[in-house]
């Protein structure tokens, strides 16, 4: 006998702009400032115009229920500091790490431009986001930028037998002549944790190899890895060291909290992982010789011709092309929900 299928859900769409403004509006009248909302918004309607469906609105709950239980401030100011010829400070003071980034962000490119290279060190930050947003519009603007995030103990460095690491997510973003930037963004665990909610809200088995249940045992059943289990590195001892990297880069160099250090038990709802950020930006025109986007462009080409058909960042691009010209499809029940928390 076969099984029964769910029906489709009813899909609507809504302009970038709009979605923009929606979520502006939710944030705002769920405690944020204006211009936390604005930066916000911004940053969760762009994840969702290009497809980042684990960190678009599916993250508005998360969100909402950090906001509600005091765990994170939305009112925050950052405060940025000028520490060197090629080092900017920010403390988020407990805030979100995009608006931090935004109000350093002119001074950052200043001291990238001048001295070649420069470093954005954001630290008592919370970030519950696609990290490509971070870095993407550097490249936009001909520069190279590396950022990297740690997150929230949920995942067991490689030979150990506990969780400690964050999934942690690494984004790179450089320019390339004729063509949109070269942009890949990847949590160093075998999936992000987003995807892991999604796949238990939806009822679907995980692939082999990416987490654990509580007795340590694999598991492909993402219910037991969200409910005392863990994830895994991507790629065995190699992702694990990336994941270690993030956690000094993004805590260590900062002064934020690494993924295991901060306790949010006393805060129910809190999900936004209390960690740091650490953004490198560099001005490939001090590097002389041929254009760096003309040798982007070369090896992007070498890579065609021997056989690659999808470069990362392909599939956001042509998800973020047909969103612009259709408007972006969400579940109607989705949209009516956040019309609602909109007021
Ligand atoms: P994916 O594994 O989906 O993708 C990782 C990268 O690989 C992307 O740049 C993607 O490009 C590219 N890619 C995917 N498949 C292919 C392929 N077949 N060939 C070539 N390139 C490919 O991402 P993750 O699941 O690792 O991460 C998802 C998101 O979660 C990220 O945006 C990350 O920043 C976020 N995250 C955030 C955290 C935080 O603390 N804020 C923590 C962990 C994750 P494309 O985009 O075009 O698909
Ligand atoms: O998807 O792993 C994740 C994640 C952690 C924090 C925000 N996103």
């Amino acid at each position: 006998m076969s099984q029964p299928t769910a029906a489709p859900a009813e899909m609507a769409a809504i302009s970038f702009a709009d979605l923009t403004l929606l979520l502006q509006q939710i944030f705002e009248r769920h405690g944020t400032s204006s211009d936390v909302a604005k930066v916000l918004a911004y940053n969760c309607a762009s994840a969702q115009r290009d497809g980042s469906h684990s960190h678009g609105v599916f993250r508005i709950a998360g969100y909402l229920s950090s906001l509600a239980s005091g765990w994170v401030n939305g009112q925050a100011v950052p405060k940025v500091e000028d520490a060197a010829s090629g080092f900017v400070r920010v403390d988020a003071g407990g805030g979100f790490a995009q608006p931090a980034l935004a109000a350093a962000r002119s001074l950052l490119i200043e001291k990238a431009r001048s001295a070649g290279i420069a470093v954005l060190a954001i630290r008592n930050s919370h970030h519950f986001a696609a990290l490509w947003p971070d870095v993407e519009p550097f490249a936009d603007e001909g520069l190279v930028a590396l950022s990297v995030v740690n997150s929230m103990t949920c995942v067991v460095p490689h030979g150990a037998q506990r969780p400690l690491f964050g999934t942690n997510p690494i984004a790179f973003a450089a320019p390339r002549a004729g063509g949109e930037p070269i942009v890949f963004d990847l949590a160093t665990s075998a999936i992000a944790h987003g995807d892991v909610q999604i796949a238990a809200r939806k009822g679907e088995l995980l692939p082999e190899g990416m987490g654990v249940d509580s007795q340590g045992q694999p598991t492909r059943d993402p219910k037991a890895i969200l409910g005392g289990g863990a994830l895994l590195p991507f790629g065995g001892h190699k992702g694990s060291a990336l994941s270690m990297m993030v956690e000094l880069l993004a805590a260590a160099l900062t002064g934020g909290n690494f993924s295991f250090e901060f306790d949010w038990t006393q805060h129910p709802g809190a999900q936004t992982p209390w960690t740091g950020q650490l953004i490198i930006v560099i001005d490939p025109s001090k590097a002389g010789g041929a254009g760096f986007a003309s040798r982007s462009e070369e090896l992007v080409r070498h890579m065609r011709e021997v056989g690659l058909q999808r470069m990362p960042g392909d599939r956001r691009f042509q998800e973020r092309a047909t969103s612009l010209a259709q408007g972006i499809a969400l579940p109607a029940a989705e949209l009516a929900r956040l019309r609602e928390l909109a007021g």
